[in-house]
């Protein structure tokens, strides 16, 4: 790509750009070259973003649970930013890891409409937009979409959706040309366990401390390898986990 050639300049779209695997997403893209369209609730920390890119990052602010706003936002985008070759539904979040018999039935429905129907939204929103571009489409689901852990269940139901959506994409738009890719990463260092604990950063610490996480630099490139390559492969699921994790099986509770 010819970053002097404003017709050769393809356009990226990432949700949740303020932190974690989304800042990273958007660096990595800015930095190459490409128009980046950088959302999330956060307008201070995109406005650091759009600080360091200039013009070729535009940063979009609101809650992607509404989708009145999601739909302004969209609609006010600059002409420039319109055409838009690759969408990353990155925004999501964990709350809680309570068991389901204790959970909060708030919590739930937040990770409901942000993992789910927010994804789902945009998703539909752009699709026109992405035939047109034969673009891609890079949703970030999680190991916890196929491997459950105990006070995982519905932030692995909702990642469950959005590898099984990615699919279900996938055979809907059959022979437009465009991909779409569910990358399902294991643990990694970003605020995400912050968020989860409602702020605890002792126990954010403690959780990556020795357990060398995914980064979301880690992240980023690989989604740009994803994006980069050629038209005619298209990765379905990509699942990543820091060598330290792996998978711990069944659990019996036996007669007393
Ligand atoms: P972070 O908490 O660092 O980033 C989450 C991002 O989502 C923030 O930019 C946040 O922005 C945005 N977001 C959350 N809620 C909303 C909302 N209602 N409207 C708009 N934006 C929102 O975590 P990660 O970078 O780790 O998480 C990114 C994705 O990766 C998530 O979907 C997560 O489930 C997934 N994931 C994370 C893993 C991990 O271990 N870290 C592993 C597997 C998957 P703001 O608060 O400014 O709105
Ligand atoms: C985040 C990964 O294993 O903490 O999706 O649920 S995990």
């Amino acid at each position: 790509m010819d970053p002097t050639n404003d017709e050769d300049t393809r356009t990226l779209l990432v949700t949740g750009a303020s932190s974690g695997f989304g800042a990273a997403i958007a660096r990595r893209f800015a930095a190459a070259g490409w128009r980046v369209i950088a959302c999330a609730r956060r307008a201070e920390r995109l406005a650091a973003l759009a600080a360091e890119f200039g013009e070729s990052v535009h940063i979009a602010a609101f809650d992607i649970r509404d989708h009145a706003a999601m739909q302004a936002a969209l609609a006010g985008l600059p002409e420039r930013f319109r055409a838009i070759d690759v969408l990353v539904n990155n925004a999501g979040l964990a709350l809680g890891t309570a068991p389901a018999q204790h959970a909060d039935l708030d919590q739930w429905q937040q990770m409901i409409d942000t993992n789910i129907s927010a994804l789902a939204r945009i998703t539909r929103h752009l699709l026109p937009r992405l035939i047109e571009r034969r673009g891609l489409i890079v949703n970030i689901s999680s190991v916890a979409a196929t491997y459950p852990y105990t006070g995982g269940n519905v932030y692995g139901a909702t990642k469950a959706f959005v590898t099984q959506f990615s699919l279900g994409l996938r055979s809907d738009l059959h022979g437009t040309g465009v991909r779409v890719t569910s990358i399902e990463p294991g643990m990694a260092a970003t605020e995400f366990t912050l968020v989860r604990t409602g702020g605890d950063q002792t126990a954010s610490d403690t959780l990556y401390r020795g357990a060398g996480p995914i980064t979301a630099e880690d992240l980023a490139d690989t989604v740009w390898w994803v994006a980069n390559l050629p038209p005619h492969l298209n990765v379905n699921r990509l699942e990543l986990m820091p060598t330290r994790q792996s998978l711990a099986g069944f659990q019996i509770a036996r007669e007393a």
